[in-house]
């Protein structure tokens, strides 16, 4: 059990916690993040330094805490197709089920989709026998629409492989686009009822400007890097993702869950630590961004804390941008 959460502090301190996904399950609020390892090996674009080897769930009965740590629910060596890096993971609720969504390098050191599931939303999960057939790249983040159908959002840039998969086939020397061409956009696929399996092919997302231009390769203030996340305001669809190497949260807009997007701006601006990666929950009325930073371990980018930031809306929808270190 930790001390009180209080906004923009580290939710726990005993661990290093990352990438975080907060949902509400049974009343609480429930966070599933990656659980960083403190080691001296290498650091590199490759992300060599994101070595995790396991998953912990925390939760919270109310945003002032404590936080509670569920201890370890899902270890690499349980996870018979994994063989190494359980980044960034989202979790689900349905068929009276909960789902933990993960990727993780197969044993060709190709990055996959995982699931695992539980009866209690902390678990410890059971992990599928093979990843989801036909995944591929990192962080995936679900979305169970209010009419039951169930949307997979994933992607990442350079250690992430997305730009390997552009022609649906792993290509280890691909490179993305170049300045002047789109910029590759996140994936999304319909889920299988059963959710473990894509209903439908994988589909590339479209993100556009007010004009309809798509968003450029060369634009890094507001080309999508990784870490997707897409939450629901009044009826329409907010993607928002990390922009990788200009290391902010911004969002697009959409009527339809599989877009096109329209970019709005800005949520998160840049916090200490190369990553950025975040999501947005309703709780007993009140939005949060749940974010992850690098100050308790003196800006190390592998060892990062797990934070949260009330977040607020316009009334004309747009989301008032959060600068957390309060400048
Ligand atoms: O935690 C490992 C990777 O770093 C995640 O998958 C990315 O989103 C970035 O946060």
């Amino acid at each position: 059990m930790g001390k009180e959460t209080k906004p923009n502090e580290p939710i726990v301190t005993h661990i290093f916690t990352a990438d975080p996904s907060a949902h509400v399950f049974e009343g609480k609020l429930y966070i599933y993040p990656s659980h960083d390892l403190d080691h001296d090996g290498p650091s590199n674009d490759n992300g060599d330094q994101y070595k995790m080897e396991d998953y912990h769930v925390l939760s919270l009965e109310d945003l002032n805490g404590p936080c509670v740590d569920h201890g370890e629910a899902l270890h690499l060596k349980d996870i018979p197709w994994a063989s190494k890096q359980l980044w960034a993971p989202d979790a689900a609720f349905k068929n009276n089920t909960y789902y933990l969504f993960f990727p993780a390098r197969d044993k060709d050191g190709i990055f996959r989709i995982g699931v695992a599931s539980s009866s209690h939303p902390a678990g410890p999960f059971t992990a599928e026998k093979d990843y989801i057939p036909g995944s591929f790249s990192i962080d995936p983040a679900v979305l169970v629409d209010v009419d039951s159908k169930s949307y997979i959002y994933f992607g990442g840039l350079w250690g992430g492989q997305l730009e390997k998969w552009q022609t649906r086939i792993f290509l280890s020397d691909a490179e993305g686009p170049k300045p002047s061409e789109p910029a590759l956009g996140p994936i999304v696929a319909e889920l299988s009822d059963d959710m473990l399996t894509f209903k439908s092919e994988p589909q590339e997302i479209s993100i556009i400007d007010e004009l309809g231009n798509p968003i450029l390769a060369g634009d890094e203030d507001r080309r999508f890097f990784e870490g997707p996340w897409v939450h629901k305001y009044n009826g329409l669809y907010y993607l928002s993702y990390s922009t990788g190497t200009t290391h902010k949260i911004v969002y697009a807009v959409s009527e339809n869950p599989q877009g096109p997007f329209v970019f709005k701006g800005t949520i998160l601006t840049p916090v200490s630590g190369w990553t950025t990666h975040h999501s947005i929950v309703e709780f007993n009325n009140k939005w949060y961004l749940f974010y992850h930073d690098c100050s308790l371990s003196g800006g190390v980018d592998h060892k990062r804390s797990v934070k949260f930031s009330e977040l607020t809306y316009n009334e004309d929808g747009t989301i008032q941008t959060i600068n957390p270190y309060g400048e």
